[in-house]
């Protein structure tokens, strides 16, 4: 076991070697990944749902708990100081993750869910009027809809949806008819995990600007597949889960343009989060701490700053390009499959492919498939409203990984035909 308290590792921290990943060394460092399941070896393409997790991660916890348990902020004694330092640690490789100016603008979260609840709560609450425009997309997940129509309930403040065309892109014209001067905050998912369009952030971001609106991306289904730069998307929050990252659940990450979350109140309140309490007057802590209140998952977001160095060690550029190629070789063979539908045909695509059979409910595909060592997602994938605007109550998913490889397609796709088999079609 690596017992450096820093966890730091030269061959991690370096970048992988020239040339395509090795997708077989790769797939050694998961060990999820080697069981079988009904007798048949696990091919899991359920990532948007949740990624598996890299033994350098999980040794990393272990490490963590072992060498620098104790609490963060509160202690003068060695292991305090220590277990502060790599939570510290932690949020700088998010700041360089996800290249913010500053690491008080990175704040630990639970999740993308929370991100989303913290900037619409605090936000939200405090500077929207009635009156107000809030946009969101046809094709938010809960998590980016739920937040601000609470957010709206309690100001006043009304939602407009940017609808999507029959690929499931965007329609920019109709953003541009809905912006005006009401406009206050667009909040838009950067891939949308119900159909693995990649939306074009960077120009909406740009066109909400122009009418002084606050933006916020839901970036838990890119963080893991692409290069993301906050200052060059210049987006005034962004959010990512660390579980969908190759890191552990709990732990998540916002990030908030310092002089936005300097004039947020407290999200919630407690310890950790204050400069001193009285009875009369409490004053709050500087960035990032004001809105860290309580013990935070002090293992997790070390365990998040692992992932980092996993994912960056390979190398987004190669992760984005080697995922695009599973994505098309598996959308041309499920293509093949007569009766099939692919759901979500944007020219913009990340590594989702969302599809329909004729006579087969989404759910039967998925316990058959499941009966074959085949992990899918099916449902409605908390996108309630974009398969409203299909005219589908549901979808069967399959969402790629690095780790993932052709011959787990072909699995798939023979798991969608034994599918047509077992329905007689
Ligand atoms: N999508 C999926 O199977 P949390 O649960 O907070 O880690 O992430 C929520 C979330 C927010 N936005 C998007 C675009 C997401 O895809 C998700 C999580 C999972 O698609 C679980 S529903």
């Amino acid at each position: 076991m690596n017992m450096d308290p820093t966890l730091e590792n030269e061959t991690l921290t370096a970048p992988a070697p020239d040339g395509p990943l090795d997708i077989e060394k790769i797939r050694m460092d998961f060990p999820a990944l080697h069981q079988k399941i009904y007798g048949k070896p696990l091919v899991y393409l359920d990532n948007a749902a949740t990624t598996q997790k890299p033994s350098w991660v999980l040794n990393v916890i272990q490490t963590y708990y072992v060498c620098s348990n104790a609490n963060v902020h509160r202690g003068l004694h060695f292991l305090s100081e220590r277990a502060t330092h790599t939570y510290e640690y932690a949020r700088s490789k998010a700041q360089r993750f996800l290249n913010a100016a500053d690491s008080a603008e990175i704040i630990f979260v639970r999740g993308t869910t929370e991100a989303i609840n913290l900037v619409a709560h605090s936000y939200g609450r405090t500077f929207l009027k009635p009156g107000d425009e809030i946009i969101l997309t046809a094709i938010e997940h809960h998590s980016n809809i739920v937040p601000w129509q609470l957010a709206a309930e309690a100001s006043g403040a009304k939602i407009r949806v940017i609808p999507v065309n029959d690929k499931g892109e965007l329609i920019l014209e109709e953003y541009e008819r809905i912006l005006s001067e009401r406009t206050k905050v667009v909040a838009v998912g950067h891939v949308s995990n119900a159909l693995g369009t990649i939306n074009p952030v960077h120009r909406i971001i740009e066109m909400a600007h122009r009418f002084g609106a606050v933006t916020l991306v839901d970036g838990a289904q890119a963080a893991p597949h692409m290069d993301v730069d906050v200052q060059e998307l210049n987006c005034d929050f962004y959010a990512f889960s660390g579980h969908k990252l190759y890191g552990p659940t709990g732990i998540g990450i916002l990030y908030g343009k310092r002089e936005l979350l300097e004039k947020m109140p407290p999200y919630q309140g407690g310890g950790e989060m204050i400069r001193e309490v009285g009875f009369d007057r409490t004053t709050y802590a500087d960035l990032p701490h004001k809105f860290e209140a309580g013990t935070p998952h002090i293992a997790g977001s070390v365990a998040l700053g692992a992932a980092i160095d996993y994912v960056k060690h390979l190398g987004l550029g190669k992760i984005a390009a080697y995922e695009h190629a599973l994505l098309h070789e598996a959308t041309e063979k499920v293509s093949e499959i007569s009766g099939l539908r692919i759901v979500g045909t944007a020219s913009e695509k990340s590594a989702i492919l969302s599809f329909v059979m004729e006579g087969v409910h989404p759910h039967d595909i998925g316990t058959i498939v499941d009966r074959e060592g085949i992990a899918i997602r099916v449902g409605h994938h908390c996108a309630q409203p974009a398969m409203k605007r299909f005219g589908l109550p549901a979808t069967a998913r399959a969402s790629f990984s690095f780790y993932n490889t052709p011959e787990e397609i072909d699995r798939l796709v023979a798991g969608l035909r034994k599918v047509k088999e077992v329905f007689a079609l």
